[in-house]
């Protein structure tokens, strides 16, 4: 698929938020698990900031995809080098964007297919749940997998999030992008 994208802002208060009502498409996950990558991967460009060190993004981040809706990149959670305050003003934000924000459609909570879901991945599952909000698995980094390893962890995490909703994806083979973007594009036309 050509897309066209453009960087429209970066904001840090729910007061900044766009206010056009496009439908939007989150990120979210912890620090370092390959939000920022994965969106250039589906892009094909590098827009997003990526980064070795973690803590790359702080702001919640919107790109308009072909001027029609935008991938929101959330800042990751448990990046222990913030203070306390920060990463409590950053756990506020990104619950009160998932949770409230009405132009919101799909979330796609990231998780390394090396390690288990995170307690705030957990966290935002619940509040999806309660919120009645669809939601999608990426599992990342699956390149770092053998495919006897890959087929255990789909298995495994197919069982706790859903077999409907678990994608293995790779930024750097490009495994799962189409699967992704035909999830994508099936809830923003629904
Ligand atoms: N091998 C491999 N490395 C990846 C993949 N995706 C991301 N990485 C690496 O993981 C690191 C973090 O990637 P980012 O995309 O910056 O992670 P992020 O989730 O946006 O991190 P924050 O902005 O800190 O929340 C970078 O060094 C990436 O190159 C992948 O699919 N395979
Ligand atoms: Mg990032």
């Amino acid at each position: 698929m050509r897309v066209s994208v453009e960087f429209v802002k970066g904001v840090v208060k729910d007061e900044d938020f766009p206010t056009d009502r496009r439908y939007e498409v989150a990120f979210v996950g912890r620090s370092n698990v390959g939000k920022s990558r994965l969106i250039n991967s589906l892009l094909g460009c590098k827009i997003a900031r990526t980064g070795a060190t973690p803590g790359r993004t702080q702001q919640v981040n919107f790109f308009l995809v072909n001027d029609a809706f935008y991938f929101v990149d959330l800042p990751g959670y448990g990046y222990s080098k913030l203070s306390k305050a920060k990463q409590q003003q950053l756990h506020e934000l990104i619950e009160k964007y998932l949770a409230r924000r009405k132009s919101h459609m799909l979330t796609i909570i990231l998780v390394d297919c090396r390690h288990p879901p995170s307690e705030p991945d957990l966290r935002v599952k619940a509040l999806l749940e309660e919120a009645a909000k669809p939601f999608l698995v990426a599992l990342t980094k699956c390149d770092k997998l053998s495919n006897n390893e890959l087929k255990r962890k789909l298995v495994e995490s197919c069982a706790l999030w859903g077999a409907d909703r678990v994608i293995a994806c790779s930024a750097m083979t490009g495994l799962g992008r189409n699967a992704l973007w035909k999830a994508i594009l099936s809830q923003i036309n629904a």
